[in-house]
């Protein structure tokens, strides 16, 4: 190439960065691109990018049209709204003609920057509109009953149903969908290809209520002739086993829904003469049981490629020794809506790090990362031979597979070879489990890493968060806690993913919801599981331990702790992606609960010792999995109540509601108040009555005693801003000096960790918090890592030089999110991102810098960014001797106050300049430690000369 051509190439690539106003890409409906929804009137969204600094939106545009012809330059015919002044790029409300079942709409947004100069139009995105009445659904549920086939109480579930059909299509196919459900969970296949990529549909929920369905655009798997329609359906959440219900002698183990899974799509083909057609699934359908022998969530699966109905899911396969379908009955006021969450897929795929014999003859498979999801199995052998695959998350000293902390859940996949002399590939359908390493048995020759691939599945929320430091540990720590994540978000947000539990912990749930945040969009994700938490909400208005609620165990009910997932998480969701709309819709369920809280203080505003003896464990589960005496449960729900009048407060407020706003502000003073009087010395100091709790029998843990003042309290109580503002340092040094007295060790359980560090950060202890973020002594979360862990444990405890996995038999998991919400300290803390409004419009960075010569491991480099509803926002900070340098990046469209850790201004330069004698960031203020100033989008480097 030419020097001449390169700088024409150059010029234009130099012009074109500097293009006129602002371009919107990313777009978005229902927080998916591209979606199909059932909200009639669905929120878009969209991002903004340019590379000048200041810039906002002032005002946009959306078109919305019926067809890609119809969305012309100028007007489109289901919705123009015109030119509108104002930034916000999110959560706008389609507000144009009303929509159909089926439609499907183009839309594209254009925005005027803050000189007035309109950008170019996106490029086109859709949506499409699903059934959105129940009553659309033409096809009936479908399904064999091979209950008579299972063994019953041991544990041992009946064959997976396969079924299928053939429909004939007439030629001149414009358009074709499937929409498909299943009370259990289905794989549809058409012509042999399964349709889409998502994994355990159609999800769980409390099907007596309601079941979600998929649509799949299958126009280009159908042909014109024959087509051959099959499906695979299991057990699922629907008829298999459930949690600890067997461990815990439940009378019922499985089938907490209904015995057998059944089938329900319809597919609906337009042909290009303007006809349409519809096949649904009725009688005429045949069905078989094959070589899915076994099949169940928990204990895994069993496959027997000799029983394989060879080309069952393809045209001309004879089915005339099958079966016909029984049809089953429907409930009449089940709900059939489109799934709201992000699907189940496999989100990454592990090869093999290790490969070990066992004297035993079997193959231990390291995959040298904790993970949730199934492996793919690649073998040659002789027909009949069996391999066994057996999941563990650790192995023993002795190099044994560590199961025992599986408990009931047999965690095991069978398979039976054909034997082909090609080989044999497989994987299971309907199962996963949460390992890191496989036991194989059955081998003949050598193991071989292409033996097995592991399938990571997860809830698939995009990653928006990164958190990098010069600490190896810490950066192990972010990977730990965000495999964790991964590994829990699946359908729905569950305590761990290997032992007979798996259920959606409402605790666990809203201590973690924020951390979430920072590293998922998981935004549509908890618009799924908030209504399972409304669906799960009991008469007399308490939120579930867990949520769907089958009941496991006849005396779970609600705990004060847990319970308060209902309005916690809606808040967060609010605060990270401004959506008011979960908040309106789930208003009546909230409000119901504060009336729960209210009708239980019997007026009194404080839940005084004993306060919820009739649950069990009494009190509830409190600051479960703590070290020491007991914090009192019925003081932590009493910071609980204020806490939730707060958020309901707020959340009243951003939906417009005067009258609850004032109600719920009345509630938190009232509540605060009485809490003082109650559970202080009147000097800000807590305590308890401890005798209240006698022996402390029936209550978790209760035997070590109780008292108020723990390092628990006093993180909560300054998180909850319980305290006067006056009494917020004494309450500080009060968490200090506990910490001292215990070593500078942690003792804090599911509701204490969490905001231990914020607090200490806030009450002028960010030092005190570094050094326990940075600990690798037990107890601490750098202990979990230096003990070679790549996930977040249950228990602080769960492994320990001195005692081994002493827990195992009871209750130990090594992959359990909760203690994971310091998550909220590293991003909000360390590297300093709050948000002040909502959607981070409007936020704060405001680092606090490691302490130097804490040690030689200490943190000298941070780098964290989040991206957000408005864009992306960046904090890095790197330290030395000498100086300090901090740079930031501000998203289009947000104003931020960056505190640039420096004492003075002189200190600081921005670029090359002295930040006094710059004129594009303005100085507003300045607190301990921190000069603030005021900045619009771009990029800002500073330095800070000690
Ligand atoms: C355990 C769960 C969960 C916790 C409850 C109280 O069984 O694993 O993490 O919330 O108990």
């Amino acid at each position: 190439m030419k020097p001449h051509f390169l700088l024409i190439l150059f010029c234009i690539g130099a012009f074109e960065s500097k293009a006129v106003g602002l371009t919107a890409r990313y777009l978005r409906c229902e927080y998916k691109e591209n979606p199909v929804t059932d909200v009639t009137n669905p929120r878009l969204s969209w991002e903004l990018a340019s590379d000048e600094r200041n810039q906002v939106q002032t005002a946009y545009q959306i078109l919305v049209a019926s067809s890609r012809d119809d969305l012309t330059e100028r007007d489109a015919n289901l919705w123009n709204s015109g030119k509108v002044g104002g930034r916000p790029t999110y959560q706008i409300v389609y507000n144009g003609k009303p929509l159909k079942s089926r439609d499907i709409c183009y839309w594209k947004v254009r925005s005027w920057d803050k000189n007035g100069v309109v950008g170019a139009w996106s490029e086109v995105s859709t949506w499409e509109m699903g059934l959105l009445s129940t009553s659309e659904w033409k096809g009936q549920w479908i399904g064999l009953d091979l209950d008579h086939l299972g063994k019953g109480k041991t544990y041992h579930l009946p064959p997976a149903p396969y079924l299928r059909k053939e429909i004939f299509v007439k030629k001149g196919l414009k358009k074709a969908r499937l929409y498909v459900t299943a009370l259990g969970l289905y794989e549809f296949k058409v012509n042999g290809q399964k349709a889409g990529d998502a994994y355990l549909t159609p999800g769980w929920t409390d099907y007596d209520k309601r079941v979600y369905y998929q649509t799949y655009d299958i126009t280009g798997t159908l042909k014109s002739g024959v087509n051959a329609l099959a499906s695979q359906l299991s057990y699922g959440w629907y008829a298999g086993y459930l949690g600890y219900s067997l461990l815990v002698q439940n009378p019922v183990v499985r089938a907490f829904y209904g015995k057998v899974p059944v089938l329900k799509a319809q597919i609906e083909i337009q042909y290009a003469d303007g006809t349409s057609e519809t096949f649904s699934t009725d009688q005429s359908w045949k069905a078989n049981q094959g070589a899915l022998l076994e099949s169940d969530l928990l204990n895994g699966e069993t496959y027997d490629a000799r029983l394989e109905h060879q080309n069952w899911d393809k045209v001309g396969f004879d089915d005339k020794s099958w079966k016909n379908v029984e049809v089953f009955a429907d409930k009449a006021d089940r709900k059939i809506q489109g799934y709201p969450g992000p699907p189940v897929k496999v989100t990454q795929t592990l090869n093999v790090k290790a490969i070990t014999a066992r004297p035993d003859g079997s193959t231990i498979f390291d995959f040298g990362q904790n993970f949730a999801g199934i492996v793919r199995l690649k073998v040659k052998e002789r027909a009949g031979d069996t391999i066994r695959l057996r999941f563990g998350e650790k192995l023993h000293p002795d190099g044994r597979l560590m199961t025992e902390n599986l408990r009931m859940a047999r965690a095991t996949d069978t398979y039976i070879l054909k034997g082909d002399p090609a080989g044999e590939t497989w994987e299971p359908k309907f199962t996963f489990h949460g390992f890191q390493y496989v036991e194989v048995k059955g081998l003949s020759g050598k193991a071989d890493p292409e033996t097995l691939t592991g399938l990571v599945l997860g809830s698939d929320t995009p990653k928006v968060g990164s958190f990098e430091t010069d600490n190896a540990m810490v950066n192990q720590l972010y990977s730990n806690i965000d495999w964790t994540q991964r590994a829990n978000y699946i359908d729905i947000p569950t305590d761990c993913p290997q032992r007979d539990e798996r259920v959606g912990w409402t605790g666990d749930a809203q201590v973690y919801a924020k951390s979430a945040t920072f590293n998922r969009d998981v935004a549509s994700f908890f618009t799924k599981w908030v209504v399972d938490l409304n669906d799960g909400q009991y008469e007399n208005g308490a939120y579930p331990l867990y949520a769907p609620r089958p009941n496991l165990r006849k005396t779970d009910t609600f705990s004060p702790g847990w319970m308060e997932a209902g309005i916690i998480c809606p808040y967060q969701i609010y605060r990270a992606y401004a959506d008011t709309r979960m908040i309106s819709e789930g208003w009546t369920h909230m409000v119901r609960f504060m009336d729960f809280l209210e009708k239980r203080s019997k007026g009194g505003f404080v839940f005084k010792e004993g306060a919820f003896d009739d649950i069990d464990p009494k009190g509830g589960f409190g600051d479960w999995l703590s070290f020491g005496k007991k914090t009192p449960p019925d003081l932590l729900a009493s910071f609980y109540y204020a806490y939730c009048a707060d958020l309901m407060t707020e959340m009243a407020d951003a939906i417009g509601n005067e009258k609850d706003k004032k109600r719920f502000a009345d509630t938190a003073a009232a509540v605060r108040k009485a809490v003082l009087e109650h559970y202080t010395d009147g000097e800000g100091r807590f305590k308890c009555d401890e005798k209240a709790y006698g022996n402390g029998a029936g209550y978790v843990d209760g035997a070590l005693g109780f008292t108020g003042h723990t390092q628990t309290t006093y993180a909560n109580a300054i998180y909850m801003q319980i305290i006067k503002p006056a009494d917020m340092a004494q309450a500080g040094n009060f968490l200090a000096a506990l910490l001292k007295e215990n070593g500078n060790k942690l003792g804090t359980g599911f509701l204490g960790a969490k905001p231990l560090l914020p607090a200490l950060s806030a009450t002028g202890h960010s030092d005190l918090a570094y050094q326990l973020f940075l600990s690798k002594e037990f107890p601490s979360w750098g202990f979990e890592v230096e003990n070679g862990s790549t996930t977040i444990w249950e228990r602080w405890d769960s492994f320990t030089k001195e005692d081994g996995f002493k827990y195992n038999a009871a209750m130990n998991s090594f992959s359990h999110y909760a203690f994971g919400a310091v998550c909220e300290w590293m991003f909000g803390n360390a590297a300093g991102i709050q948000a002040i409004t909502p959607g981070f419009a409007e936020f704060r960075i405001r680092p606090e810098i490691a302490p130097k010569g804490m040690s030689k491991e200490g943190i000298g480099k941070l780098k964290a960014s989040l991206h957000t509803v408005n864009g992306q926002i960046v904090s890095e900070w790197s330290t030395n001797e000498s100086k300090l340098t901090f740079k930031v990046t501000v998203p289009i469209n947000t104003l931020a106050h960056i505190y640039v850790p420096a004492d003075s201004v002189a200190k600081i330069q921005l670029g090359n300049k002295n930040l006094s004698a710059s004129k594009e960031l303005k100085v507003t203020g300045s607190e301990q430690g921190y000069v603030i100033v005021k900045a619009g989008s771009g990029t800002y480097d500073f330095k800070v000369s000690h």
